[in-house]
């Protein structure tokens, strides 16, 4: 199969690349390096010295004798270079990584958060309208989040997507009927992604689209079986405030001995995945696409579910840090119960890696050997999901 990854320089996007080619699919990463640019920005870089693209792609090439070609575009810009190439390859898939991901850097200002809205609506909705432009009918594989659903749940297990609501008819009889499941979005990033979802529908209903979304955890981890094969194929490590998800920094914080920075109470219970599988989850999707007519398919992307603090227990245990319960930034839930189905992916033939010490102490490894390049000043979270007290008129400029 032929197979676009927009976004594919990214923390899911490279090793998804590799993957798919280790496959036997023919790979095509379409990228404009704006996740290498926002490290620059913040004065941030990846934990693991990652490689450029070129040179990522040689290697892979050194190594596999495999061929991932690199098509540079900004989805969410350049629209006519999009439909360039839906029309030279031609797609049996698309998977679409194009976004900015961060919740915290989605709520640093309001330049981030019009950045965000800027670039993840316009991005999946130029590759939606651009589909259609080009006639071509590839199945779009979109990496969505857990967080559309709001994580209180009330004791019901989440399903995958839709919910079938039943409401009084107008001759009094119970009317029952599935819609999609209320999005209750915590931070503007989480929000473009409930957009998505709308935009999905629409060209579901509209265009025929084939569409899979994956509301996807929050992932650990940073090697697959793909990036491990040579130093210069590793994959992106986040540590710092804005792009650090939450199991990943404990283990950089405990390895440097910094107090682990647990939100509050820590009693926030979140959906996790290790990054294996969530590429092998990609993966899935794109060999088992959507049939035309078929209605949006969403699949919940997690395998397991984890309070923050029983996260921080383990780390601490692991690494011989302190707990250190700061102020929390983001406006949030201090506890909640989260429960959730998964059995789309299971049936497809997910096999779940579950957090284990063994596991934990591989990414402690990988912390370890490239502890010089952590930045301490950068793991605080800086990013208040609170309003700033009011300007004045003489300070807007
Ligand atoms: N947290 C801490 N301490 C930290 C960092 C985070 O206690 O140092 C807490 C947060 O307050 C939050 C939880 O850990 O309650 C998760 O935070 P996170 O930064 O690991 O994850 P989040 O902001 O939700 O976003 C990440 C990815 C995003 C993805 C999402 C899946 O960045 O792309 O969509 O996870 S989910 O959380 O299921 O919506």
């Amino acid at each position: 199969m032929r197979t676009l990854i927009l976004g594919g320089d990214g923390f899911i996007g490279w090793p998804t690349a590799l993957e798919l080619s280790a496959a036997g699919h023919d790979v095509v990463i379409v990228d404009n390096l704006s996740r290498r640019r926002i490290d620059t920005e913040l004065g941030v870089g990846s934990l693991t010295p990652i490689r450029p693209i070129e040179e990522r792609i040689a290697a892979w090439r050194e190594v596999t004798g495999r061929e991932i070609r690199f098509a540079p575009c900004d989805v969410a810009q350049d629209f006519d270079r999009l439909v360039d190439i839906l029309l030279r390859e031609e797609p049996d898939a698309v998977v679409h990584l194009a976004e900015q991901r961060a919740a915290p850097y989605s709520m640093k200002s309001a330049a981030t958060k019009r950045y965000t809205v800027d670039n993840n609506v316009n991005a999946t909705h130029n590759l939606l309208a651009a589909i259609v432009e080009s006639g071509v009918d590839p199945h779009v594989v979109h990496m969505g989040t857990m967080g559309v659903y709001g994580y209180g749940t009330a004791g019901v297990a989440l399903p995958e997507g839709y919910l079938t609501v039943t409401t009084e008819g107008a001759t009094g009889e119970p009317v029952s009927q599935e819609i999609l499941y209320p999005t209750s979005p915590g931070s503007v990033y989480h929000m473009t992604k409930s957009l998505d979802q709308l935009l999905f529908a629409f060209y579901n209903r509209v265009d025929r689209l084939r569409i899979t979304d994956l509301h996807q955890g929050i992932v650990w981890g940073t090697q697959t079986s793909e990036t491990r094969r040579d130093d210069r194929l590793v994959n992106r490590f986040d540590y710092d405030g804005d792009y650090g998800t939450v199991l990943n920094r404990f283990l950089v914080e405990g390895v440097v001995g910094h107090p682990l920075t647990v939100n509050g109470t820590g009693g926030q219970t979140r959906a996790f995945i290790h990054i294996q599988n969530s590429v092998q989850c990609i993966r899935l999707a794109v060999e088992h696409p959507v049939a035309a007519g078929e209605r949006v398919r969403i699949m919940n992307q997690m395998t397991e579910t984890h309070r923050v603090r029983d996260l921080a227990a383990v780390v601490a245990r692991i690494t011989g840090a302190t707990i250190q319960n700061v102020d929390n930034p983001r406006t949030e839930a201090a506890e909640n119960e989260l429960l959730v189905t998964n059995d789309h992916l299971l049936e497809l033939g997910l096999e779940p890696i579950r957090l284990a010490d063994g596991l934990l102490e591989e990414v402690t490894e990988i912390v370890r050997r490239n502890a010089d390049r952590v930045d301490v000043s950068k793991i605080p979270s800086t990013s208040l999901w609170r309003r700033p007290s009011r300007l004045s008129a003489e300070s807007v400029p």
